[in-house]
Parts: structure tokens; sequence; C-alpha cells
């Protein structure tokens, strides 16, 4: 029999990777997945039919209970969130509940029903926000920029809290910016590659973008999702940054991208302030030295490489 684990988020970026994942490594895979009255099936289509469906909602402790009572899970991977730093300032107290009280959710339900699972929480670099220093590490400070990083934070330390409090294996990944062709499309890297595939179509002419100054380190979803998997295989549960340990601007992501379809970025670019956030992350810069050393975690896909296949992906699907 091979193990059991539920992921929460499956439907989104991550759970679809890491979906993939496990299912290759001959788990049994549980989704959680709300209701919505159109399946959001775009990621998980192609493997719907080898994954154990649940319906739930991380605001709902019940469906939570039940979740964990039918699945059994070896490990449990709580990848659902409000995950849009964007829209954490229109919807402040959702997020909180979604993305921080969430987490005590679905900590409870397995500490009450199955302690003995081994529990993945997704944490993320915008906790580090106006970081205190720069690369960020598993030691820096936290200083959250948003909403949305404030959640996370919570999210982060109770789950730090349940490991001290009760002895579960209870691990936080910090996970840096990480992207892939199957990116929501209001995130920059999609939002923008998705632009420059449908302006070099014809099928749209100009793109209105935020602050161009913002530096991120972009991996690949694909390659992140093995790092989450890898810090559950470890013998004492450890919180870790995994990163890529390189930043770049938007500017440079828009150039990258507009120039693989032979574009000038300048040309359709506009500035609107509408894009542009009440307080901003300026600079995130990880160092994942500790997962390459003890997860034996690498890095696969690099920067360009990922823009240029999300670019083709676009133009692929616009087509
Ligand atoms: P997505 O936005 O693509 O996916 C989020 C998932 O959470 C979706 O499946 C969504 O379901 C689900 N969800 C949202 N609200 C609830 C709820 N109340 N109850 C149950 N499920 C819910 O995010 P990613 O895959 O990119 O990220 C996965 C996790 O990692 C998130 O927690 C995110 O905050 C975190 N993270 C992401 C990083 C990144 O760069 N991608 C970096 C660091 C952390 P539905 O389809 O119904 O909307
Ligand atoms: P981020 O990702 O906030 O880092 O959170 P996003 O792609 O939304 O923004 C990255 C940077 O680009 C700037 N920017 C714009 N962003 C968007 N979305 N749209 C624009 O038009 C635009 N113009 C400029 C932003 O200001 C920002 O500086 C992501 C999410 O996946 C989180 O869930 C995750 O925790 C972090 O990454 C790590």
């Amino acid at each position: 029999m091979g193990k059991s684990t539920l992921v929460t988020g499956i439907t989104g970026q991550d759970g679809s990777y890491l979906a993939e994942l496990l299912l290759d490594k001959g788990y049994k895979v549980y989704g959680l997945r709300r209701r919505t009255s159109m399946p959001m099936m775009e990621n998980i289509g192609h493997i719907a039919k080898e994954i154990e469906f649940i319906d739930g909602d991380l605001m709902d402790k019940g469906s939570l209970d039940y979740a964990v009572k039918v699945s059994r899970p070896d490990e449990v991977y709580n990848l659902a969130a409000q995950s849009f730093v964007g829209s954490s300032w229109d919807q402040p107290a959702l997020t909180g509940q979604i993305t921080a009280i969430g987490v005590t959710n679905i900590l409870e339900a397995v500490r009450l029903n199955k302690p003995d699972a081994r529990f993945y929480q997704a944490s993320s670099s915008e906790m580090f926000g106006k970081a205190v220093e720069t690369p960020q590490k598993e030691t820096t400070p936290f200083y959250p920029r948003s909403p949305y990083g404030v959640a996370k934070v919570y999210g982060h330390w109770i789950t730090v809290n349940y490991r001290e409090s009760y002895n579960m294996f209870a691990c936080s990944g910090i996970l840096f910016n990480h992207e892939s062709p199957r990116r929501g499309l209001e995130f920059v890297t999609r939002k923008v590659t998705n632009a420059a595939a449908r302006i070099k179509l014809g099928l749209q002419d100009e793109l209105r973008m935020g602050n161009l100054d913002a530096k991120r380190d972009w991996g690949f979803a694909g390659d992140y999702v093995k790092a989450m998997w890898l810090m559950l295989q470890q013998e004492q549960p450890e919180d870790f940054v995994v990163s890529t340990g390189e930043t770049h601007t938007v500017e440079t992501l828009i150039e990258i991208a507009f120039s693989h379809v032979n574009l000038n970025w300048r040309d359709y670019v506009v500035i609107d302030p509408k894009f542009v956030r009440p307080a901003e992350v300026d600079l995130l810069l990880g160092d994942s030295t500790k997962a390459k050393e003890k997860l034996g975690w690498k890095l696969e896909v690099g920067f360009e490489e990922m823009i240029r296949m999300m670019v083709e992906n676009d133009l692929r699907l616009n087509r």
C-alpha cells in the first residue's frame, strides 16, 4: 500500500505540480477542493481521475476534520490560501481568515484526528517584506508589508508552535516566488507572458503595469514542489528557505518576455497607478544553502528559460 496524502489548494499552481509528483511516487492523493459554481480544473484536469477529491474549505473546521478522517494521511500539504498579495488589501479580513486562521484549523484537524501525520505549511518570502538583511535566510527576521504577508507570518508561527507544543512533525517551507505556465493570470510573470503573446498575435495593444523596479527571486514551480516533499522526508521537522539566489526587476522580466516575440516592450507598456501597491516589497533574494545541503534540493529550470517557456505556452493557448 502506498502512503496517503492530503493536499489543500490542489487546484492551484503548486497543488497541481505536487499532485503529479506524489502520484508518480505512488501516493494515494486526496485533494481538498472548495465548492465553486464552475469547477476550477484547468491545472489538474489531466490527473483528476487519479485524485480523490474531498469538498471542504480552510474556514470550515468540520470539513477539515472530515477530510483528515477520510484520508488518514501520512502527509498533509497545506497549500490553500488567498495567495494574491494585491487582493489582500481589498479583502484583508478574508485573507486573514483563510491564510492565517485557516492554518490553525487544518493543524487542529490533524492534531485531533491524525497527530502522527507529517505537515507542510506553505510559508512565503513575503514574510521578509521590507527585508532587514539581504540575502534572506531561515534566521532573517520578518517584516511583512501586506495583509497577506502578515497572515503568512501567523501561519508560519502557528506551525512552529504546534511542532513545539505537541511534538508534531510540522515544517514550514519559506518559498520565494515560483512561476510556471499554470500560474494565475493576475500574477506579474503570467500577466506579462500572456500580454506579450496576445500583443504578438494582435489580440491586445497595451499592457498596464504597476512598479517596474520591484525585484524578485523567481524560480520554477515544478522545482519547488520537490523541496516541499523532501522536507517531509527528513528525520527531524525543520523550516527551509527555497529560492534561486538570483534577483531580477519586473522590467527585466518584461524585457525577456517581449524580446522573445521580437517586440520592444517600451512601445506597449503603460504605467497605471491602479497596479501600484499601498506598500511595496522592493527586493527579495533568498539564500537556500540549507535546503541544498540538508535536503539535497537543486534548481533545474533557470529564470530566462522559464519565462520563455511561459511565453511559448501563452502563444499556444491564445492562438
Ligand atoms: P494558487 O493561488 O495558485 O492556489 C491557491 C489554492 O488555494 C487554490 O487551489 C484555491 O482554490 C485554494 N483555496 C483558496 N482559498 C481556499 C479556502 N478558503 N479553502 C480551501 N482552499 C482554498 O497558489 P499557489 O499554488 O501559487 O501557492 C500555493 C501556496 O503557496 C499558497 O499558500 C501560497 O500563498 C504559497 N506560496 C506561493 C508562492 C508562489 O510563488 N507561488 C511562494 C510562497 C508561498 P480555488 O481554485 O478554489 O481558488
Ligand atoms: P508577489 O507576486 O506579490 O511577489 O507574491 P506578484 O507576481 O503579484 O508581484 C510581483 C511584483 O511585481 C510587481 N508588479 C505587479 N504585480 C502584479 N501582480 N501586477 C502588476 O501589474 C504589477 N506591476 C508590478 C508587484 O508590485 C510585486 O512587486 C507572489 C504570490 O505568489 C504570493 O502568494 C507568494 O507568497 C509570493 O509571491 C512569494
